[in-house]
């Protein structure tokens, strides 16, 4: 009787262990999704994630357009006569990003992200001014997001939670490099750091869950409400909403496709210190786009003893449709690689 006792004992203890210590590949989103998941009560996670981003050729509105006619297209200066003196080639942008999770109840989960950014971008001047190409280069913290990722449901189909944050400008707006025109000059708003605004945000988050696939979506908005930054401007509403379906392979290994809308508004009013007739992307007038990605993921959680419980994440974005506001460089492709870990707190 007591051996039968204990075998019970022992087979309701692993189960309850493993119920516990399963952890699916698909059960985080792909790993370009921000706050896709949320924690039971007293765990953490810490993420890393690093991306790679690469913009070349210059577009109008949805049409590719040759330096020549960035440098004879009217700045936003004048009334149309002025032209632009330079012209952006290509940005590249590398991005590590940091963030921690902790759940103090199932209900509600804490989250914080901040990013090292470094941006490098490379123009040329007008042939006037002997065409030869120039590059500047900015790198430090970006802006910091705190938000509080509130469950709505939570059973076997359906994964719903909404949150509410705020990205705090912890990110610089006045970056400098030597430019062709100054040892010192301010540089273009995309090479900053950050928004200079205090930036509430909301997200709406749902995943259902089919077994092996899982469907995903979630909605984000952003408005900056609190008026200008430091530098007399602030920019526009921004959208992005994403769908995406997984597919698990076995327990630790999902793939990922994922379909991306993203929206940015225009700018309200512009800074100064930068000069609209020497870069388009100076000119606040080219600030605001609507595109549309799509994106391939791989999700992978360790469940060997030796760092059990992490997991990897890669996902290439790559755009398929652009349409942007007055003259700005087209995306070419982005990639993200990601670390995360969570464990239950004491
Ligand atoms: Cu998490």
């Amino acid at each position: 009787m007591l051996v039968i006792y204990l075998f019970f004992l022992i087979f309701l203890f692993n189960k309850n262990l493993n119920a516990d210590e399963i952890h699916f590949a698909d059960s985080h989103g792909p790993i370009t999704v921000m706050g896709d998941h949320i924690h039971k009560k007293n765990e953490f996670m810490f993420s890393l994630r690093f991306s790679k981003m690469l913009m070349s050729d210059m577009l109008s509105g949805t049409k590719k357009i040759s330096t020549n006619s960035v440098m004879s297209a009217p700045n936003g200066a004048s009334d149309g006569s002025g032209r632009y003196m330079n012209s952006p080639l290509t940005m590249r942008m590398n991005m590590y990003m940091f963030g921690a999770m902790y759940a103090p109840t199932n209900n509600l989960t804490l989250m914080v992200m901040s990013s090292y950014n470094q941006k490098e971008m490379i123009s040329q001047r007008m042939a006037m001014a002997g065409g030869a190409k120039f590059d500047v280069n900015s790198s430090g913290v970006g802006d910091t997001r705190f938000s509080g990722l509130f469950k709505i449901f939570n059973n076997d189909f359906f994964k719903t939670h909404f949150a509410l944050g705020l990205s705090l400008p912890t990110g610089s707006i006045d970056e400098r490099d030597t430019t062709p025109s100054s040892l010192s000059s301010r540089l273009g708003y995309k090479m900053q750091n950050g928004s200079g605004t205090f930036d509430p945000f909301f997200v709406l988050n749902n995943v259902n869950n089919f077994g092996k696939i899982k469907i995903g979506e979630q909605f984000h908005i952003k408005k900056p409400i609190f008026g200008d930054n430091s530098n007399g401007y602030h920019y526009g509403m921004s959208i992005d909403s994403s769908i995406w379906i997984s597919y698990r392979w076995i327990e630790n290994f999902s793939t990922s496709f994922k379909i991306n809308y993203n929206y940015l508004g225009k700018m309200n009013g512009h800074d100064d210190e930068m000069n609209k007739r020497m870069n388009p992307a100076m000119d606040s007038k080219n600030i605001g786009h609507q595109k549309y990605n799509i994106s391939f993921g791989l999700n992978y959680v360790n469940s060997n003893d030796f760092f059990k419980n992490h997991r990897l994440a890669f996902e290439l974005v790559l755009p398929i449709h652009e349409k942007i506001r007055g003259i700005q460089m087209s995306d070419d492709y982005k990639i993200m690689l990601g670390w995360q870990y969570s464990f239950k707190g004491l």
